[in-house]
């Protein structure tokens, strides 16, 4: 694990590639990364790029990344949405053959697995962001589908959560029904080419705007029109932020952490503990006990032994 380490802090993306698988597999030697690498982290920025599927999530990513490279940032991006395939044209190229010949070595892009037990998807993610963080590069940019959806809330992990928006689909406002409009620092009504984006546009900015710090802004990212203005928006959100509460939302953001690992934690013993419980359980199929009260009791042992 110390040659990994090392080689991480020195940037190198074999070992950028093996921490993160070793994330994925979530044993003991997961641990040992997070342990010798936590200190280190903390300097990168988190943008969360969200949305329903079909947005232009994964196009407008491919963009974001040529315009933060042509402002002289080192970008790492982490997809947890599996069908997201991110390129950005010319800039970017293809996926595959840029990590296997680090054409560019200030870009790294990756796909996210889920994990096993102790943590599920949102501690992968935390930790993955740990080690592109470490190995040097400073935005990092985590593109997930809709809120909810997957066991990512993107925003209690992000420094700055992107919410896309899609005017093809009706489902937008559904989307936003469903708890987006709560989440986002910036929305994006991306295919702006397409007829319906400034009604979703005028929608978004009547229902987002009212009362809230948020931004609204269109996009082409096929094109890459709008994407500099975004990722000034980006910035502009970053810097007041810093600012203005950073501290209360960095102890947010490590309760959360925290409330994650220990569900994990707990989630563990209690599956293992109620397989021992064999008497327990055929108390209950006899109706001698309650599964309330069994439960109680399994409750109280797992306090008392751990
Ligand atoms: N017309 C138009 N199509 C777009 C735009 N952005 C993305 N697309 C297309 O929308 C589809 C879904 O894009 P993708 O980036 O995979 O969406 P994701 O699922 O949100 O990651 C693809 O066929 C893109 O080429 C845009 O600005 N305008
Ligand atoms: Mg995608």
């Amino acid at each position: 694990m110390d040659s990994i380490v090392d080689a991480l802090l020195k940037g190198e993306r074999w070992a950028i590639a093996k921490a993160i698988s070793v994330l994925e597999d979530d044993g003991i030697q997961a641990r040992e990364i997070v342990e010798m690498i936590f200190r280190h982290s903390g300097k990168a920025r988190v943008v969360g790029v969200t949305g329903p599927a079909g947005a232009g999530k994964s196009t407008l990513v491919g963009k974001m990344i040529g315009v933060y490279r042509a402002r002289g940032f080192r970008v790492g991006v982490l997809a947890v949405d599996p069908s997201s395939s991110i390129s950005g044209g010319a800039i970017l190229g293809d996926r595959v053959r840029m990590q296997e010949h680090a054409l560019d070595e200030g870009t790294y892009i990756r796909s996210m697995a889920s994990r096993g037990a102790s943590g599920g998807i949102s501690s992968a993610l935390r930790d993955a962001i740990r080690v592109l963080d470490v190995a040097g590069f400073n935005r990092i940019i985590v593109e997930s589908v809709g809120a909810g959806q997957l066991d990512v809330k993107i925003s209690s992990i992000a420094d700055v959560t992107i919410v896309v928006l899609n005017p093809q689909t009706g489902d937008s406002i559904q989307a936003i029904k469903a708890g987006l409009t709560e989440v986002g620092d910036i929305y994006v009504v991306n295919k702006a080419d397409i007829s319906g984006a400034n009604l979703l546009y005028n929608d978004v900015r009547s229902l987002v705007v009212d009362g809230r710090d948020a931004v609204v802004l269109k996009t082409v990212a096929s094109t890459g029109k709008g994407v500099d203005e975004l990722v000034d928006a980006i910035e502009r959100s970053l810097e007041k932020k810093l600012s203005n509460g950073y501290k209360e939302r960095e102890r947010k953001r490590v309760e959360s952490e925290l409330m994650d690992i220990v569900l994990g934690m707990l989630l563990k013993v209690a599956q293992e503990r109620i397989r021992r419980e064999h008497d327990m359980v055929d108390r209950v199929m006899k109706r001698e006990i309650d599964p309330y009260r069994a439960a109680e009791s399994i409750v109280s042992r797992v306090v008392r032994d751990g």
